[in-house]
């Protein structure tokens, strides 16, 4: 059949988190995040890349929205740095932070471009990581509050859409299972301990944004890797089960229904590493749900059975060579399997764009709230060439096949309101550095000086055409 085309009103963005783009790491009043603090720990990141430059896009913000004004846009996604608002997490406001915002926002508005404000993108004021432990606390989320709060009283007359935690799955494992992100723990029951405080925090900035931004949309964005089985042994389906409560609807269910999965947390109960639930933490998850799911798909995620004894968690690839990445799962419950159907990129991830149209099915699906991708893209390794060209071919393909399946989402019933493409110009990969690449608009790190001139790739002009078209070209 025929697919409908996208609607009028369809947001077609790209997206960007602040300490991925913004430099100006300690300028006008701001104070150190853990990224600050964790990146210049030696061994922590790819070759000791850190942020304090990233591409300066604090810097060069009008030259920025210029070209996403070139380009096009319809939305523009990136997130506010805490601690340039509150450079020691709380109090009184630092209104060189909050300016900075303001003049992006109304760059933004003058160009006709929705600007789609993420309120946390991993970039914890170190001052409350050292009193109190940041997520592991309670005592975060009247912090949390606080400053979302100061946001909102700020931008509500400005800004439409909103997104509270971004990725706070993939971002709290790596911090306490994986011990790759600050603070580098390796422990469950702080894991599940950090999250379920997370979930609150959560909910009460949702609950605030009631009050202040009466009219606006609010959601978390969370990572999904949509769970496959490796074959129909009914073993694999287990697995699969366990890999989809214990990866995915523990935090899913949580924003969206205000609980937690049913053998996911028996287990955890069964470990004694289930969260401690006080009362009325169950009631406040209750009244903050989202207005929609913020959706960051990359890859699915293949599981087996994994008897006790087998693969437990393992770490990530952060060399860019393909087939370098370990199995890991859960012993007793499930691990992952390489899919033999799936090509993968040089990080192993898999490309799979009838992922995501599963992964927008079963939302939609579960939870009937709208969606939004709020990222979507490939990171590879791209060539500055003669005449400062850019063919990164492989990165239009990727594009191109998962707005497709978002096309063919909509087309079986998912409410789907845009698409931000990660990312816009190239960033700062918080553990590969510079060399893995997601723009559409290169940034030049290598000239002499570390000149960070702004080139745009073939992927600029294809996506500029389909923009332009309100639809895909052939
Ligand atoms: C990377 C990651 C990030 C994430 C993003 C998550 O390579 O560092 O892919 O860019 O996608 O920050 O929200």
């Amino acid at each position: 059949a025929q697919l409908k085309p996208f609607p009028q009103a369809f947001l077609w963005g790209a997206a960007s988190a602040a300490y991925q783009v913004e430099g100006a790491w300690n300028v006008d009043g701001k104070g150190p995040s853990v990224w600050d603090t964790f990146t210049k720990i030696p061994g922590t990141t790819f070759e000791g890349s850190n942020g304090d430059v990233a591409v300066d896009h604090y810097h060069r913000m009008e030259e920025d929205v210029a070209l996403m004004a070139e380009m096009g846009l319809k939305a523009y996604r990136f997130s506010v740095s805490w601690p340039r608002i509150f450079p020691s997490g709380r109090g009184t406001p630092n209104e060189a932070g909050l300016a900075f915002y303001e003049r992006l926002i109304d760059a933004l508005l003058a160009r006709g471009i929705e600007p789609v404000l993420t309120l946390y993108h991993w970039d914890m004021p170190q001052a409350l990581q050292d009193e109190y432990g940041g997520w592991e606390s309670r005592r975060i989320i009247d912090d949390f509050e606080h400053y979302c709060v100061t946001l909102y009283q700020r931008f509500a007359g400005k800004v439409k859409y909103w997104v509270s935690l971004n990725e706070q799955n993939y971002n709290l494992t790596n911090a306490y299972q994986l011990g790759t992100h600050p603070p580098a723990v390796q422990d469950r029951k702080r894991f599940f301990a950090a999250n379920h405080i997370a979930f609150l925090a959560n909910a009460r900035a949702i609950k605030a944004f009631r009050q202040h931004v009466p009219h606006g949309l609010i959601g978390p964005s969370f990572a999904y890797s949509p769970a496959y089985p490796a074959s129909s042994a009914p073993s694999d389906m287990l697995a699969f089960e366990n890999a989809e409560e214990l990866t995915n609807y523990w935090w899913l269910d949580a924003y969206c229904l205000g609980r937690y999965p049913l053998a996911a947390l028996n287990w955890l109960r069964e470990q004694g590493e289930a969260p401690e639930i006080l009362p009325g933490d169950m009631a406040l998850l209750a009244e903050g749900k989202p207005d929609y799911i913020g959706v960051n798909y990359y890859y699915t995620l293949t599981f087996t059975d994994n008897p006790l004894g087998g693969q437990g968690l393992a770490r990530i690839n952060t060399t860019g060579k393909k087939g370098t990445t370990p199995s890991s799962g859960i012993p007793g419950l499930y691990k992952t399997v390489p899919n033999p159907h799936l090509e993968t990129s040089n990080w192993d991830w898999a490309i799979d764009s009838t992922g995501m149209r599963i992964a927008l099915r079963r939302l939609a699906s579960r939870y009937a709230l709208p969606l939004m991708i709020t990222e979507n893209g490939l990171g590879e390794f791209d060539q500055l060439g003669e005449g400062d060209q850019v063919h990164d071919d492989y990165r239009i393909a990727y594009l191109k096949s998962h707005l497709h399946a978002c096309q063919q989402a909509m087309q079986d019933g998912v409410e789907l309101l845009g698409y931000c493409a990660w990312s816009f110009t190239d960033i700062l990969s918080w553990l590969n550095g510079y060399q893995k690449r997601y723009g559409f608009v290169y940034v030049d790190r290598d000239e002499q000086g570390g000149s960070l001139r702004r080139i745009r790739k073939e992927s600029f002009f294809w996506y500029q055409q389909v923009i332009k078209a309100g639809h895909l070209l052939d």
